[in-house]
């Protein structure tokens, strides 16, 4: 074990992230069990007039759940634009996809959602081809997936906390920007969030200027550690509350539907940051523990969330009729 896992080992960041998070994702569990497991929803995707390809758009596309949810998203016969911060490993995504399924519609775009001029420029170009493809220029889709678990703070070149800005900062603004296209869409288009269990650990909810610059759990000069699990923790309730308020103004109004997913703890590269000796104990505890899901099992919540039919006024999105408005339920993990 090298010396940065041992001083991660010891500092209370860590051990709030394995037991507290180990509690939440078991709190989660028990809501599910609680609530019944219900069947999985239909998930029926939306059909656009004259039989043209629905549009989604995938961020963080490049690896773990955003990929598999791309690939899944192109068998259910959506044109999938891949966003991702690589020009590189998106190309490898689109080739590797179209080995396995050489009809697949697929298009990427760069973009880095820790950047608001990268997402500006982003949303222009979608825009841009999207009327170019469409008679009817819209959007059916946006899966609000890239997410980032940063070891250390770092502030982008917005004066933000990186972490903050990619895993909720960014995603709101592209949602605001996208979100012409989605109303326009003549079928009821929906937004998935990417949320988690670990919302659970937040006890309180600031939303300064302070905040999201990294600034809320106590100052981090250069060289004092950096409050990772809180600062994740925090990024992952703003997602859930803003979906929530979101669905709120936008459904009754709009065939604009917004959605939380939660697909529990999936083997992925999110812990890539931390010390490799400690990414591979957690992955096996969790695995001999039965909790840890394959990226292609772990992504059937984002499908679920992404393809359920919208029901008037609230979401139903288990076979028992319970509502992913309903903060009690979660519909996670599968
Ligand atoms: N894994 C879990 O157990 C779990 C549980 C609950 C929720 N989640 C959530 O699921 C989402 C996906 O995570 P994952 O587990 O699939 O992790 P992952 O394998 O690390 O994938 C994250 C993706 O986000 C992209 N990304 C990171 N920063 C970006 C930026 N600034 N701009 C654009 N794209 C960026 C990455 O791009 P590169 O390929 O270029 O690095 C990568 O494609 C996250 O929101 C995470 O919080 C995961
Ligand atoms: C919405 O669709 C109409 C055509 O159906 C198009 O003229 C208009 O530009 C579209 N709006 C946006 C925001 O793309
Ligand atoms: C998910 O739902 C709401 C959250 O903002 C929307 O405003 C939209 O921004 C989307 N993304 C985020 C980050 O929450």
């Amino acid at each position: 074990m090298d010396r940065e896992a041992l001083r991660m080992l010891c500092s209370p960041q860590f051990w709030r992230m394995a037991v507290l998070w180990a509690l939440s994702l078991l709190h989660s569990y028990l809501l599910v069990f609680h609530c019944g497991r219900a069947d999985a929803p239909r998930r029926r995707r939306p059909r656009p007039a004259e039989g043209r390809c629905p549009i989604c758009v995938v961020t963080g596309a490049t690896s773990g759940l955003g990929r598999a949810a791309a690939a899944a998203l192109a068998r259910e016969g959506y044109h999938v634009v891949l966003a991702g911060r690589s020009t590189q490993l998106l190309y490898e995504t689109v080739q590797e996809i179209q080995r396995q399924q050489p009809d697949a519609h697929l298009k990427e775009f760069q973009v880095d959602l820790a950047s608001f001029k990268s997402i500006k420029k982003f949303g222009s170009s979608l825009k841009q081809w999207v009327h170019e493809k469409n008679v009817e220029p819209s959007i059916q889709l946006l899966v609000n997936n890239a997410g980032i678990l940063a070891k250390s703070h770092r502030i982008t070149e917005d004066g933000l906390d990186e972490m903050i800005q990619t895993n909720y900062i960014g995603p709101f603004m592209l949602t605001n920007i996208l979100l012409p296209l989605l109303k326009n869409s003549s079928v009821p288009s929906r937004v998935v969030n990417l949320t988690s269990f670990t919302h659970r650990c937040v006890s309180g909810l600031d939303v300064c200027e302070d905040a999201l610059r990294g600034m809320k759990f106590g100052r981090c000069s250069i060289g004092e550690s950096y409050p990772l699990a809180s600062t994740y923790e925090y990024t992952k309730l703003c997602m859930l509350m803003f979906s929530y308020e979101l669905h709120r103004q936008l459904h009754m109004s709009s065939g604009v539907s917004v959605i939380a997913a939660d697909p529990g703890v999936v083997e992925t590269k999110i812990m890539r940051e931390l010390p490799e000796c400690l990414s591979w104990f957690a992955f096996l505890a969790l695995r001999s523990l039965k909790l840890l899901q394959e990226p292609d099992t772990g992504v059937g919540a984002v499908l679920d969330a992404a393809l359920a039919l919208p029901s008037l006024g609230s979401i139903s999105l288990e076979g028992k009729g319970e509502r992913s408005d309903r903060p009690d339920c979660p519909m996670t993990p599968r």
